[in-house]
């Protein structure tokens, strides 16, 4: 079942800009800081609530990050929803007709097992599913 938004993804060009733009913004600091190579991502991840604002900037120009800020300008890249049982929403969505970026679940930022639905799947919205 989906639970609720853990996060958005926001892309940007300058991370350590925006690092403290957004520091300044929620009035604190972020929690995590990670790179997660297979992505081709440098993440900063600030709590707000119960969700959190994950920053998001490329560590290589042909990486998905990399290649959605040569198109098109910074900002939100993607809405993630927690689930409690990532199997078996993937199951129920690929039913529905959803478009999985993969097989299987990943290893995300954040400690969270992931897996993407296509933009085109959800009207012009990337969406990420996590799990703990
Ligand atoms: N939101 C909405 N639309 C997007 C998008 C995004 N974040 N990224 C790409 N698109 C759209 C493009 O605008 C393009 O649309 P048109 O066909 O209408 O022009 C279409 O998707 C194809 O875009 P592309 O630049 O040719 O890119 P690819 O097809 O190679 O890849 C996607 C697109 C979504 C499959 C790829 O970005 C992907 O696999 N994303 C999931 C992984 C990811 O985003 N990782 C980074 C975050 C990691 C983290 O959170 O830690």
């Amino acid at each position: 079942m989906i639970k609720k938004i853990e996060h958005l993804g926001i892309a940007v060009n300058n991370i350590e800009e925006a690092t403290k733009t957004y520091e300044a913004l929620l009035n604190s600091p972020p929690y995590k800081t990670e790179i997660v190579e297979r992505e081709g991502v440098k993440t900063v991840f600030f709590e707000c609530g119960e969700s959190k604002v994950e920053l998001l900037g490329a560590t290589r120009e042909d990486s998905p990050v990399g290649k959605y800020l040569s198109k098109q300008k910074e900002g939100i890249h993607h809405i993630a929803f927690f689930v409690d049982d990532l199997k078996s929403e993937m199951k129920r969505l690929q039913k529905e007709g959803f478009q999985l970026l993969s097989e299987e679940p990943k290893a995300g930022a954040d400690g969270k097992s992931i897996v993407f639905l296509h933009p085109k799947s959800s009207h012009g919205v990337l969406v990420e599913l996590c799990e703990d």
